[in-house]
This record gives structure tokens, C-alpha cells and sequence, in this order.
């Protein structure tokens, strides 16, 4: 049984599915606490120059080789340079889907819960101990990982246009009016002044840390779903003739607004009330509720806007980590979208328990980290710049120059050299001079 492949309802569509795919927990939760932890704007300034120099380049190879080949993150290599190992790439895209989607899936559940609590009422009382003691649980969390997998599955087991198309087109505008609208709130709370200090006035003393470098680069490729084979799956939907450029500049400045915005919404809050944001990835969890606290009424109804944005983001992004498994094996198994769907999802969910019960319910800890921030950083700071030094690699070295400015959609731009030239030697030669020094800071 050969199945006809499915593709993008518009060009409109492929942009929000992809934004979606882009803009989540990343944005919000991990940039935040990533930012909080590496001296606020000097991690900020290397992120905005890795997005630059390494995350549109990486990004245009990923649509080109996508919309080029037509097919799924592995079988995209085979197909365009068969018999070689450059396919190593796309199994490193598919592993890496998998493992961040297992914990992301768990992170995803505590936002669903959150949400919840904030429509029933709020959190009240100290919300370290709230938090600590939710995700400490057993059953509750895994509860709620549960349900937050279940409408992942469901939205992909509808299909790329009525399942993955349909629903990004709905949530990435709600998503965007909710997040300004919780900045311009957060923005009259007092902490502004400080905030806007801690984002935008450099601490050179930071510069100097490898590990602000490595949480830098590997934040820009989580939060551009870069190295995971989604933008390559999501763009083997495209006709062939469909704009490339354009795209990927559009999604990337929206994502980094995105990142901004949701630092708007934290670090002035945090500040107003003399918080710490430097709390670590517990950030959004235990110190926010604080402040919806304090805020009373309309702090509930702020805090259900954040959880509600946060879960959305966070969905939007999980359907495209389990698209890129779900590509793969609907071809591998020649089997059905559904039955695939419901199979790896459910798999995933699985593998997920772990990250969930290793934050307080069972100690379970690698290299004296909870398996779910193992899990993190080993995706984040290595599998992703790995995978996408590949596929930079592949593209920049095997490909000819007509070819890679061809399929990047980009000959008749007067950017073309410029990118050709990032694309071949500066981006590989940054994302391994970052790979070596997190290797040297990590022994
Ligand atoms: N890019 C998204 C984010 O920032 C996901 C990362 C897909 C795994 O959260």
C-alpha cells in the first residue's frame, strides 16, 4: 500500500503550523529561566547573535532539504544522497523528537494543571511548596502528562491539514494577543525600570562563562525546533515552488519577539516583587503564582491568561515533535497515520513517566541531575547542535553552491553569497566551537 503524501492547505497554514512548532515552553519557560540564569542581557546578546549567524542558516538547510525531498527526516537523506551516512542526521532528528517530546510532555501536563487551577479559583498559599508538592507526586502529574498527550495525539492523528494546519491557524493568534496583552499588565506593576536593566544592560563579567555560550546556542536551537527533523518534516508538505526565505525569516523574527515579549511579561512581575530570576526551571511555576496572589481577581484572571498561553505554546510545539516520529514511521511501517499516531505517541508518553516521577516521587538522577533536566540539556546543549552540524555540513560541503542557493530559495536574493558563505564555514565553525567548549566545561 503506497500512501499518498499529504501537503499544506496554504502557505499561510505552513507558516503558523511552523511558528507553532517554534514558539513554545521555549519561549516561555526555558528562555526565562536559561535568561535568569546566565546573567540575563550578556545571554541574551549571544542568543540574538547564535539566532543570526547559526539559526537561519540552519533553518533555510532544513526547509531546503525538506521541500527538496518530499519525505520524512531520515528517509529525505537516503533519497537525496543515497548510500552515504549523512542520514545519521535525520536519525538524530527523530531521537531527539522523541526524547524532548517524552519530558516536554511532562512540563506540557503541569501548565494543563496550573491552567485549571487558575479557573477554578487560583493558587493560594505559598506556591513553592504548591509546586514542589505537585510535581513531587506520584500519580497527579502523570495525570496530567496524560491529558496533555492525549490532545497531541489527537491532533495529529486528524492529519497534517485538518489536525496540524487547522489548529495552529487558531491558537498562534490567540497566543500572540494573550502574550502582548499580559506584558502591557505586567509592564504597569512596578519592576519595569529593573527589568528592562536586567534584559538590555550588558554584565560583561558573564561574557567570559563557556556555559553562558553553550545555554545560549542550545536555546536557540530548541527554540526554533532546530537538529529535531520538525522544520524538515513540516516543510516536506510544501509544493515544491513554495516561498522559503521569506518564511524562514518571518518565523524566526517572530519567535525571538515571542522570547522578548515573554520577558516582559516575567521579569518586571518578578521584579515589582522583589523575586529572584535566577530560581532555575521551576521559574514560571513557583514564582509567578506569587504574584497573582498579590494581585488578587485580576491576578487569577492574569494567571489563567499565562497558564492558558503557556499550555497552547507548549501543544503547538508538541504536535510537531510527534509529527517527525509519526512521518517516520508511517513510511517505515507503512502502516496508517492514525494507528502510528496513537501507537508512538503512546510510547512516548511512556518514556515520559521517568522525567515525571524524577522530580521528587522516585530519585532518579544521571550525572547528578533529575532525569528531566538530563534529559534537557543533553538534547538541548548537544543532539540538536549535533544533528544540525550535519545537516549544515551536508548541504554546505555536498551540495553544489547553485544547488544550496537554488533549494534555499534564495539565488535571485542579493543576500545569496552572504548566506552561502555562513551556511558552508561560519555556522559549522561556530556550533562545533560551542560542541567543544561544552564538552571541555562538562569534563
Ligand atoms: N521550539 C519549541 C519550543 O521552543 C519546541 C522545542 C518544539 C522542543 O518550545
Amino acid at each position: 500500500m503506497v500512501q499518498k503524501r499529504e501537503h499544506w492547505g496554504s502557505h499561510w497554514g505552513f507558516i503558523m503550523a511552523a511558528m507553532g512548532s517554534a514558539v513554545g515552553l521555549g519561549n516561555i519557560w526555558r528562555f526565562s529561566y536559561a535568561m535568569g540564569q546566565g546573567g540575563g542581557s550578556a545571554f541574551l546578546i549571544i542568543y540574538l547573535l547564535s539566532v543570526l549567524v547559526i539559526g537561519f542558516p540552519v533553518m533555510l538547510i532544513e526547509f531546503s532539504i525538506g521541500r527538496r525531498a518530499q519525505t520524512d527526516a531520515v528517509d529525505a537523506f537516503k533519497k537525496i544522497a543515497p548510500g552515504t551516512p549523512w542520514m545519521a542526521a535525520g536519525g538524530l532528528g527523530v531521537l531527539a523528537a522523541f526524547l524532548i517530546l517524552s519530558f516536554y510532555g511532562v512540563i506540557g501536563g503541569w501548565s494543563l494543571r496550573y491552567s485549571f487551577e487558575y479557573l477554578t479559583g487560583g493558587i493560594t498559599g505559598d506556591s513553592t511548596d504548591f509546586f514542589v508538592g505537585f510535581i513531587g507526586d506520584t500519580f497527579s502529574p502523570i495525570f496530567w502528562q496524560f491529558i496533555f498527550m492525549g490532545l497531541t495525539i489527537g491532533i495529529v492523528y486528524l492529519g497534517v491539514q485538518k489536525g496540524i494546519e487547522l489548529s495552529s491557524k487558531w491558537m498562534m493568534p490567540i497566543l500572540s494577543i494573550l502574550l502582548v496583552g499580559l506584558a502591557a499588565f505586567s509592564l504597569t506593576l512596578g519592576g519595569a525600570a529593573e527589568a528592562f536593566a536586567f534584559m538590555f544592560q550588558p554584565d560583561w563579567a558573564a561574557f567570559t562563562d563557556p556555559s553562558v555560550y553553550i545555554s545560549a546556542m542550545g536555546q536557540a536551537f530548541f527554540t526554533l525546533s532546530l537538529g529535531m527533523g520538525a522544520m524538515l518534516t513540516y516543510s516536506s508538505y510544501l509544493e515544491p515552488k513554495e516561498r522559503l526565505t521569506s518564511s524562514a525569516a518571518f518565523i524566526i523574527v517572530l519567535d525571538t519577539l515571542f522570547a522578548l515579549i515573554s520577558g516582559l511579561v516575567i521579569f518586571p512581575a518578578l521584579f515589582a516583587y522583589g523575586l529572584d530570576p535566577a530560581e532555575g526551571a521551576g521559574l514560571v511555576f513557583m514564582v509567578l503564582p506569587n504574584i497573582f496572589e498579590a494581585l488578587g481577581g485580576i491576578g487569577t484572571l492574569a494567571g489563567f491568561a499565562f497558564f492558558i498561553l503557556l499550555s497552547m505554546a507548549a501543544l503547538s510545539s508538541a504536535i510537531s515533535l510527534l509529527e517527525v516520529a509519526v512521518a517516520y514511521f508511517i513510511r517505515k511501517l507503512n502502516m496508517s497515520r492514525k494507528k502510528v499516531t496513537v501507537i508512538v505517541g503512546a510510547i512516548i508518553f511512556l518514556l515520559g513517566i521517568p522525567s515525571s516521577l524524577s522530580q521528587g516521587a522516585v530519585s532518579i538522577t544521571i550525572f547528578g541531575e533529575s532525569f528531566l533536566d538530563f534529559m534537557d540539556s543533553f538534547t538541548g546543549n548537544l543532539l540538536l547542535p549535533l544533528g544540525g552540524l550535519i545537516m549544515v555540513l551536508f548541504v554546505g560541503w555536498t551540495w553544489t553552491k547553485k544547488e544550496v542557493l537554488h533549494h534555499g530559495d534564495i539565488a535571485h536574493n542579493p543576500l545569496g553569497p552572504l548566506y552561502f558563505l555562513t551556511a558552508k564555514f561560519v555556522a559549522p565553525a561556530a556550533i562545533l566551537v560551542v560542541l567543544i567548549m561544552g564538552m571541555l566545561n562538562w569534563l
